[in-house]
């Protein structure tokens, strides 16, 4: 019986372990199309150097704009909303594929992806990135 519970606890630790991360990965893989990310949420370790890799299989020029937290580029994206951008990528042709490092923010919570690119936003184009508490 004692075994058993032994047994069980270890279990439960070994579950707790390999839950432990939330889901958060510090590499982002996202395909852009006309007019989506997909995925479109990413969740990330706060603080933590990010992988971002980007194809375009659309036929138009997309980016990927984090908003800074508690801000959104609204409609669409104009130059009020450039102060509030955390991490601009650059565009990404049509075709193409981009790579990058970045820094995650360091405070969790939910954050604004867009694509500037005009019309996208209200195409739909738009997703979130989700920070959470490293370790
Ligand atoms: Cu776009």
């Amino acid at each position: 019986m004692k075994r058993t519970l032994i047994l069980m606890a270890m279990l439960l630790s070994l579950m707790l372990v390999s839950c432990g991360g939330g889901g958060a990965s510090t590499t982002i893989n996202v395909t852009m199309t006309d007019f989506q990310f997909q995925p479109n949420q990413f969740t990330v370790p706060a603080g933590q150097e990010i992988t971002f890799n980007s194809t375009n299989n659309g036929a138009v020029v997309h980016n990927f704009v984090i908003m800074k937290l508690g801000t959104t580029a609204g409609d669409m994206f104009d130059e009020d909303d450039e102060a509030n951008v955390y991490w601009e990528e650059v565009d990404i042709q049509p075709g193409g594929d981009v790579s990058r490092t970045f820094t995650a923010p360091t405070e969790p919570g939910e954050y604004a992806v867009v694509c500037i690119t005009e019309g996208h936003i209200a195409s739909g184009m738009v997703g979130k990135l989700i920070v959470v508490a490293g370790e």
